[in-house]
This record gives structure tokens, C-alpha cells and sequence, in this order.
């Protein structure tokens, strides 16, 4: 996400190291290369202005701190404008409002509102212990329906049998009786788009809205993020004649440059709600601005991959992992779970990118996806052992190898190295639980709300516990701790 952004923010501040203060003259050439980076990357140019003038300002009339070196002062200001200007932080649409919850999602064609319709429903659940009643009211489309009822079935959520002969509005008003019939707590209605914005598809949406005006309706716009200043006049075209809540900005997985997300709430005044990353029903996430300043400006997003990790993690496999580490043993199953859990969290990158300064080292790797390859080969080579097997690699000889080279269809070398490399994991793991006995083992520091012995398999991934320490030393372009 951002990373061209990120990568030109990171050259800026480079221009500042070593500089006692900062100064009119010595931050002239920063701010041109962040003006220039915001510009590249789509960002609406009286964004840019008021943004830059704010940075400027700041930067400025900033009292020298003692300890703070200007280069970190001056990413501490950048990084404050850069979530001021994404919004607030208490922008959470108010879901515990007794009675029913109506929400229109809008939008023009192919942007994710039916994805997002269903993601938002299996959120409610999931977050909020709210259950809803999914429409289908694109009239337009009708093949809408089919997609929206299959997403309904595969996150088993109810969804309204919508007559699409008749107007949306109808359709609307209809849903919202059975729903209140049923005593559901929201009422998500996923409406047709249009290629453009056009007249027919404001005045249907127009007239939806008008029809339920009753319920107090939270209408939000799903715009691609990808498309940058285009959702921006987007998103301007849609609230001045319909009147939004909130955005959506979805794709944010995909290479957005930036430009929709730091210029839409700036230029329309609406709130981003939701970011959604991905086509899964669980890739949708509350938008934070400060969280994701802190991600462009690659200093990582702990407090997500931490809440991440709360939620896809098993406590009690965590735990049985530790147990066994603790009694200095690691087998294949365990490195499967680990796998599996990692997994869970998502990509590999994107979780990489969460702690900081690791974003710029990706950037330097390149391309992550030969790991993966490499992860999903082991994944093979494993489900070919037999339980006695993964329990005790070393019984893994001669006539097994070619068993499960057979088995899992790689060639024996391949099997060998998998073995060879597993040992060197076992060996890192066992050197690792003795720093951790002897408490140099620094893990995750400060992961708030983590239990006991946190989560084990997620903690040892090599790596992970290096974490650049705040305010002390060179910050992660000072010199750079990974660099
Ligand atoms: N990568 C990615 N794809 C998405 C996301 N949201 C939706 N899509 C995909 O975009 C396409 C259009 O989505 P859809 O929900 O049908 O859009 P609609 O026409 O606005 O209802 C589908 O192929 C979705 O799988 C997202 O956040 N990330
Ligand atoms: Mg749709």
C-alpha cells in the first residue's frame, strides 16, 4: 500500500539528517520532495498546499527538544498533518443507536459495493455481535443478486429475497418491515451502479434515500481506491446531490497510489469509514487515520498487527507450542501451525509492513512471493509425513525421503532440503528459548493486552522481535536499523 509514496517520504527525510536544527533554508529541499511525492501520487492539489503549509509551519515554530534529532521532529510533524488531513479519529459510524440500522451502499460500477456489503455484515457480526439483513436492490444488474445472496450464504448471514421488478425504493421499504419483522439490528441495502455518474442513477438513489429518510439511513460511497482523484470527484459528485455519511475505500490492498485516501475527506468533508483490502469477507477494516499515516510513513502499524493476532490466533495451540519450546522441542507440527498462523494474519508482506521500518527493507528484498512459494512447498513436503514423522523428523532416512518425495510429488533432493532446513529451524529455535530463558529474549515489547506467554509462534518468527527502539538512537531512516 503506498509504497511509492513511502519510499519518496523516506528520501525526503534523508535530506535532513544531520542537521542541528531545523530551518527555513535546510528544509526547503524536504518539503519539495514531499510536495512532489503527494503530487505523484494523485493527492489533490489543495491538499498538497494546505498540507505542505501546515508541515511548514510546524516545522518551524517547533522548539529544539533535546534528544529529538530534527530529522525525527520533522517525520513526527509530517506524520501528525498526514492523519489530520485523512480525518479524526472518532469517525466510527454509531452502530449501538437502539432500533434499526439502515445503510445504503452506493457507489459506481464494479468498486466493491457488494463485496463490501457482505464484508460489512460479516463485520457487525463479528465486531459488534450485530445482525443484519442483507438487500439486493441493484435493479440494473440483476446477476447482483446471485452475487450478493451467494457472499450472504458463504458468511451465513440472512439476506432479503428482493423482488428486482419493482423500484429500489420499494424493494427498500419492503426490506426494511421484514427486517424489523425479524429484529435485526442493521439493514444493509447493496444499490446498482453505473459506469459514470449519471442522471438516472443519482435520481434512483435520490429517490431510495428520500423514501427512507424515516430511518436516518447512513449512506456510504464505495470508491476504489486505485482510481485516485477520479473517487475523489466521485465522492464530491455523489454527496452534493445525495448527501453521504461516509466513504469506503476499497482496493487498498491493491497498488493505490495514495492520492484517493489523502484527499478525500480533506476535499469533500466526508468521513473514510472503511478501508477494505482484499476479496475476502474478512479483509475490511475501521479506517484510522493516525494508523495509517504511520503506515506511509513506514513506521509500521503495531496496534493492528497485534489486534490481528488477538483475533486469529488460538490461544490454547499458542500455549501447547510454548509448552513444547519450553521443554527445548520443536517439531514439524509446530512449524506447520506457525505457518498456519502467520497465514492467518495475511500476506506476507503486508504483515512485514506493520512493523516498523520493515516496509523499507521489503522495498530493498523486492518481491516477497518466491518465500511463499518456497512456504507452500514445505507445506506439501509436510502433509506427506506421517504423524511419527513430523513429531520426530529425525526418523525422516533414505526410504522415507522417497516416499514422500512420491507423495507429495517433489524430487528427493527437495525433500532433503527441506530436512536439512528444518533442523537449522530447530537449532535457531532451541538458541532462541535459551535467550529467552535467560531473558534476553526481547519479543514484542509492549504489545498491549497480550496474554501470559503471548502468542509463542507468532512472537519467535525471526526477526520480529527486532524492533527499533522509540526515541532512542537513530529512528528507522537515522541511519537505519534495518537498512
Ligand atoms: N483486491 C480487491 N478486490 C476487491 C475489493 N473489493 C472488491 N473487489 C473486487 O472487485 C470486483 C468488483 O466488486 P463488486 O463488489 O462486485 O463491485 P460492485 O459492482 O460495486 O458491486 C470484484 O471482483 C471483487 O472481488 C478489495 O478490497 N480488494
Ligand atoms: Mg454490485
Amino acid at each position: 500500500m503506498f509504497d511509492n509514496l513511502s519510499e519518496k517520504f523516506s528520501d525526503a527525510f534523508k535530506t535532513l539528517q544531520g542537521k542541528s536544527r531545523l530551518s527555513e533554508d535546510n528544509i526547503e529541499e524536504a518539503m519539495g520532495m514531499v510536495r512532489k511525492a503527494l503530487l505523484e501520487a494523485d493527492v489533490n492539489f489543495k491538499v498538497v498546499k494546505s498540507f505542505t503549509a501546515a508541515v511548514k509551519e510546524k516545522a518551524l515554530g517547533e522548539k529544539v527538544l533535546s534528544g529529538v534529532n530534527p530529522s525525527e521532529q520533522f517525520i513526527k510533524i509530517v506524520q501528525d498533518e498526514l492523519g489530520a488531513v485523512m480525518g479524526v479519529e472518532s469517525e466510527e459510524v454509531d452502530w449501538e443507536k437502539p432500533g434499526l440500522k439502515v445503510v445504503l451502499v452506493v457507489g459506481l460500477n464494479g468498486q466493491g459495493k457488494t463485496t463490501f456489503s457482505g464484508k460489512l455484515s460479516n463485520f457487525l457480526r463479528t465486531k459488534k455481535k450485530k445482525e443484519s439483513l442483507l438487500v439486493p436492490a441493484d435493479t440494473f444488474r440483476p446477476a447482483a443478486k446471485d452475487q450478493l445472496i451467494t457472499l450472504a450464504k458463504q458468511i451465513d448471514v440472512d439476506w432479503f429475497d428482493s423482488d428486482l421488478s419493482m423500484h429500489p425504493k420499494d424493494i427498500a421499504l419492503a426490506a426494511i418491515a421484514e427486517a424489523k419483522k425479524l429484529h435485526k439490528d442493521v439493514l444493509i441495502i447493496d444499490t446498482a451502479g453505473r459506469l459514470h455518474v449519471d442522471e438516472a442513477l443519482m435520481l434512483q438513489i435520490k429517490e431510495v434515500k428520500e423514501a427512507i429518510k424515516g430511518e436516518n439511513p447512513e449512506v456510504l460511497l464505495v470508491a476504489d481506491a486505485m482510481t485516485g482523484q477520479e473517487a475523489v470527484n466521485v465522492a464530491k459528485s455523489f454527496h452534493e446531490t445525495i448527501g453521504l455519511t461516509g466513504v469506503v475505500l476499497s482496493k487498498m490492498d491493491s497498488d493505490a497510489r495514495g492520492g484517493a485516501a489523502l484527499s478525500i475527506r480533506h476535499v469533500t468533508g466526508v468521513p473514510i469509514r472503511f478501508i477494505s483490502m482484499g476479496e475476502k469477507m474478512k479483509d475490511l477494516e475501521l479506517f484510522h487515520p493516525d494508523r495509517l499515516a504511520s503506515r506511509i510513513l513506514d513506521m509500521g502499524d503495531v496496534v493492528s498487527l497485534v489486534e490481528k493476532a488477538q483475533e486469529n490466533i488460538d490461544e490454547k495451540e499458542a500455549e501447547k507450542m510454548m509448552k513444547n519450546l519450553e521443554k527445548g522441542k520443536f517439531t514439524v507440527d509446530d512449524f506447520m501451525k506457525q505457518m498456519d498462523m502467520i497465514g492467518k494474519l495475511g500476506s506476507m508482506s503486508g504483515i512485514l509492513k506493520m512493523i516498523p521500518g520493515m516496509g523499507g527493507m521489503l522495498r530493498q528484498v523486492g518481491d516477497l512471493s518466491p518465500a511463499e512459494d518456497e512456504m507452500k512447498r514445505m507445506r506439501v513436503i509436510i502433509n506427506s509425513m506421517t504423524k511419527q514423522e513430523r513429531d520426530d523428523y529425525k526418523l525422516v532416512k533414505e526410504s522415507r525421503i522417497k516416499r514422500i518425495a512420491a507423495g507429495s510429488g517433489n524430487t528427493e533432493n527437495a525433500v532433503k532440503d527441506f530436512i536439512a532446513k528444518f533442523r537449522q529451524m530447530e537449532k535457531m529455535m532451541g538458541g532462541m528459548m535459551q535467550m529467552m530463558k535467560g531473558g534476553g529474549m526481547p519479543g514484542m515489547p509492549g504489545m498491549p493486552g497480550m496474554p501470559g506467554g503471548g502468542a509463542p509462534g507468532f512472537r519467535q518468527q525471526p526477526g520480529m522481535g527486532k524492533k527499533p527502539k522509540k526515541g532512542k538512537g537513530k529512528g528507522p531512516w537515522g541511519g537505519g536499523f534495518f537498512k
